[in-house]
């Protein structure tokens, strides 16, 4: 899993903007950037400023986080 902090949270587009350290599956390095979120209701459970773990995949271009899960 990745992690990183929520910068920005959009509910109306199912997304998130938020920090991450290097994405080896993704071959990205450390930035901050918008994800699509697929799990329902993940975005409830996030506040901006939270640290958040979390595995993204690309999916036709798209990267999209499938699983997410606060860190308290
Ligand atoms: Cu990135």
């Amino acid at each position: 899993m990745a992690d990183g902090e929520v910068r920005r949270i959009d509910g109306a587009a199912g997304s998130v903007t938020r920090g991450h350290g290097p994405i080896a599956n993704l071959g990205m390095p450390a930035m901050t950037m918008t994800f699509a979120v697929i799990p329902n209701g993940a975005l409830d459970k996030l506040k901006v400023g939270d640290k958040a773990k979390f595995v993204a995949e690309d999916r036709s271009g798209n990267t999209v986080i499938t699983e997410m899960e606060p860190a308290r």
